[in-house]
């Protein structure tokens, strides 16, 4: 972490964010990475993706018990998605927020579930829960090769 990350207890993290196969389907894929491009996050992988179930399993196998599980496997197979590995200061907890709320009547007014979606099962974005879980979910998602190191020429003008 530099000097400024430090006195700012501000940690650079990486979080995996997908864009759910309805969200391919409505046409969202452009809105929906715009929003983190705009607030100043760095993309570092993006491909479209047709998700087996099995990746589908492992990547909610916390949510393994729930009556919801099966329908939820169906969802997220059910046509490509879009796989995104973004980083940043606080990006984690900052890319949760931009998404809102996992029901999407609770979801405020300017959050991607707020604004473009009405129902749980249909929430058209995930997005990592803690900087471990998107250390694991890139890691589950993207083969090394897949990832980019760069250095976009607007950070001096985002970070000081
Ligand atoms: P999150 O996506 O906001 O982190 P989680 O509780 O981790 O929410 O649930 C993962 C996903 O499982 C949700 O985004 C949603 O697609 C689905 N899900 C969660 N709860 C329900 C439910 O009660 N009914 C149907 N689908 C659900
Ligand atoms: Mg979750």
């Amino acid at each position: 972490a530099s000097m400024v990350n430090i006195l700012f207890q501000e940690e650079v993290e990486e979080t995996y964010i997908m864009i759910k196969p309805d969200g391919v389907q409505r046409g969202l894929v452009g809105e929906i990475i715009s929003r983190f491009e705009k607030k100043g996050f760095k993309l570092t992988g993006l491909k479209l993706f047709e998700c087996p179930k099995e990746l589908a399993e492992e990547h909610y196998k916390d949510l393994q018990s729930k009556p919801f599980f099966p329908k939820l496997i169906d969802y997220i197979t059910s046509g490509p998605v879009v796989c995104m590995a973004w980083e940043g200061i606080g990006v984690v907890a900052s890319a949760r927020k931009l998404i809102g709320a996992t029901n999407p009547l609770n979801a405020e007014p300017g959050t991607i579930r707020g604004d473009l979606a009405v129902q749980t099962g249909r929430n058209v974005v995930h997005g990592s829960d803690s900087p471990d879980n998107g250390k694991r979910e890139i890691a589950l998602w993207f083969r090394e090769g897949e990832l980019c190191t760069w250095m976009p020429v607007q950070e001096p003008w985002l970070i000081e």
